[in-house]
């Protein structure tokens, strides 16, 4: 025990408590604790107690300077609205992808779609999955500061709160401070997962499936994609891949039966509680389709669902994809807090799309890199959200 370095525990602990009281508010403004938000307050107290024991990981990232991720219904409305314009901001800059490469992308937003898009099949069912995701959040949030003058950090989106009554959370409420409301209704066909083609899983239709109407979105150029449409009717790409440029509305479906099958807060505790082994925890996040379980990541998307949302490839496409993936993250970032020892740097599952065609296992030297957005870092970087490059934690 290295007991100098103790006092540089005491203001991460009481941050673990200040987690608790800034816990997600629900419309009576009545302060909503989930057994998910207790899991994070105890990984966030071992995290204070191993700096504590360790010392700071890097010293650039100390408690003075950290970044705390908040829940979106914890923002104030002028926080909202500034998330809101930089995400708008983003949309409406010049894309720094190559033409040639990716012909479709208009603006910097696009410049991370089209970066998924391109990475898909190597980027989910795999070892890198959280790591990747973390990473290109964060160089979502920090395009988001440093490129559009935003001083927030990137909010995340704590489905469980929501699950009984999807449609009523504030974020969908269609209002100048929400992320956009339900598509209109169309009517259309239930949607089949993993595709509609080879469905193992079908989500009812829901009473969206047309463009978002309301609240600042509803202006929103989805450019790129489709490449596996959820929705039969979304305009094909002209291109080749989904790079074409291809502009549409933004078309949502929300779905209460994807928010109250998977997405409560007691399947997202139970995930975090009873996987210690990494290989079943990203297993079970992930859904396990033939076995009819979608998992709080694949419903997580499901929720909003429709075109792009309900498309593997292109759903960074809505910007509800980084809300989703910051509370992916955050489930992460919990689960490796309550066992930081063994589960920090803990890396499983192979290089290919649920080992198929079969490959070698994912390692921490394993480089992810996000196209024209940003270098590659290692997943070792990017398994601890304070060694560095990043520095935040979640409330
Ligand atoms: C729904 O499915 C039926 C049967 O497969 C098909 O004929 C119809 O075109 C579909 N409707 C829409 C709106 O996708
Ligand atoms: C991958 O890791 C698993 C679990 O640790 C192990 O059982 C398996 O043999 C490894 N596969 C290869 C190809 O090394
Ligand atoms: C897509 O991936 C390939 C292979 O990794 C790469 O060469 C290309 O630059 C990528 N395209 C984009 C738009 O990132
Ligand atoms: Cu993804």
């Amino acid at each position: 025990m290295r007991f100098s370095s103790l006092p540089a525990a005491a203001p991460l602990l009481f941050s673990a408590v200040s987690a608790l009281v800034a816990a997600p508010r629900d419309s009576t403004n009545t302060p909503y604790l989930g057994l998910v938000d207790f899991l994070a307050a105890e990984g966030l107290f071992n995290l204070g107690l191993y700096v504590a024991t360790h010392g700071y990981p890097s010293q650039s990232c100390t408690l003075e300077n950290v970044a705390v991720r908040r829940e979106w219904s914890t923002l104030s409305s002028a926080e909202k609205t500034s998330y809101i314009n930089a995400v708008q901001c983003l949309a409406s800059k010049p894309s720094i992808t190559p033409a040639s490469l990716v012909p479709g992308a208009r603006s910097r937003y696009d410049d991370f779609v089209a970066t998924h898009i391109n990475q898909t099949l190597t980027i989910h069912g795999t070892g890198n999955f959280l790591a990747w995701h973390r990473y290109f959040t964060w160089t979502y949030e920090q395009a988001l500061r440093n490129e559009c003058g935003y001083e927030g950090y990137q909010p995340y989106f704590n489905w469980g709160k929501y699950s009984n009554n999807i449609l009523g959370a504030s974020i969908f409420d269609g209002s100048s401070t929400s992320m956009s409301g339900n598509g209109a209704y169309v009517q259309h066909n239930a949607t089949g997962i993993p595709s509609n083609e080879l469905p193992e899983i079908v989500l009812p239709a829901g009473s969206g499936g047309g463009c978002v109407t309301s609240g600042p979105f509803k202006n929103f150029k989805v450019n790129l994609g489709p490449v596996s449409p959820a929705l039969t009717y979304v305009e094909p790409n002209p291109g080749v891949f989904g790079m074409g440029y291809n502009p549409r509305c933004l078309r949502r479906d929300i779905s209460q039966v994807a928010a109250q099958g998977w997405t409560k807060d007691s399947d997202t505790a139970s995930l975090i509680q009873n996987n210690p082994d990494p290989y079943w925890f990203i297993t079970n996040m992930q859904g396990n389709f033939p076995a009819g379980y979608l998992g709080v990541h694949t419903a997580g998307h499901f929720i909003i669902g429709g075109d792009p949302g309900g498309d593997l490839f292109t759903s960074p496409g809505d910007p509800y994809f980084y809300l989703h993936h910051a509370n992916i993250d955050r489930t992460w970032w919990t689960w490796q807090n309550l066992d930081i020892k063994n589960r920090q740097y803990a890396v499983s599952a192979t290089i290919t799309l649920n080992n198929s065609p079969p490959s070698r296992n994912a390692t921490l030297d394993d480089l992810i890199d996000l196209g024209f957005n940003a270098g590659p870092i290692t997943i070792r970087d990017a398994s601890s959200t304070i060694a560095g490059p990043f520095c935040y934690i979640y409330a």
